[in-house]
């Protein structure tokens, strides 16, 4: 990967990008901040209600009913988040193409954010995984994700970011769209509200600490969010 001064680069061409997402930030947000990094032009489209979502996802474009959507030239959808930010980062330079052995490396820690808040998800979205819990089963769940799943797995994630010699997650120069993804992932985490005070503020997970820190002291980072609303 190039090293890059970390501020937003100039992009003679590039496909026009429209985001389809909920005003929330989601698994949307880490698509709007890679492209806020990088340069690169997004139209950021955030569904007005959830009928205009229904309406969409009752017609063909979205392949899999669920966004974020990202569409490419007016014609390519794509779907999937993970998939979505290997796009962009090959667009944008921040993902390794030559190295396969670090794409695969930075490939790896945005498949283990899913697995990390897959618990989440299912506690928060219990029947969309045909999961009914009753409110007791839902508590008790909680506690252990709380207090054993979620440790157990930000534990290995503080491990990883101690190996790193450059503070982003897969050890490469420049964020790669792990780091966004992690980024994100850790802001969704915060905005949880049924997740302890204790693991939002990462009191034990130090090296995670100064990740976010140093993510958010990212120059377009901190214009993005001085720009954002949300
Ligand atoms: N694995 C997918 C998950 C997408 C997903 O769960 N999307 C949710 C919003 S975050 C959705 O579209 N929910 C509405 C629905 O399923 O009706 C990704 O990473 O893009």
């Amino acid at each position: 990967m190039e090293e890059m001064a970390g501020s937003k680069r100039k992009m003679e061409q590039q496909p026009t990008l429209k985001l389809y997402y909920f005003d929330i930030k989601g698994k949307g947000e880490c698509i709007r901040l890679i492209c806020s990094y990088s340069g690169l032009e997004l139209n950021d489209h955030r569904f007005s209600s959830r009928d205009e979502f229904l309406a969409m996802k009752e017609g063909t474009r979205l392949q899999f009913g669920q966004v974020p959507m990202l569409e490419v030239d007016g014609k390519h959808t794509m779907v999937q988040s993970n998939s979505i930010m290997r796009y962009l980062g090959k667009l944008s330079g921040l993902y390794p193409t030559t190295d396969h052995i670090l794409a695969q490396k930075v490939d790896a820690v945005m498949d283990q954010a899913t697995d990390v808040f897959t618990g989440s998800s299912i506690l928060k979205y219990g029947p969309r995984y045909a999961i009914e819990l009753t409110p007791e089963a839902k508590e008790k769940s909680y506690e252990h994700y709380n207090q054993t799943v979620l440790p157990t797995h930000l534990r290995k994630v503080e491990r990883y970011f101690s190996k790193s010699s450059t503070g982003w997650i897969a050890g490469t120069v420049e964020p790669s769209p792990a780091d966004f993804v992690w980024y994100t992932s850790l802001i969704n985490m915060k905005n949880h509200k049924e997740l302890t005070q204790k693991i939002k503020n990462l009191e034990d997970y130090p090296k995670i600490k100064v990740f976010m820190k140093k993510f958010e002291s990212l120059e377009s980072i901190k214009e993005y969010y001085e720009n954002s609303s949300k």
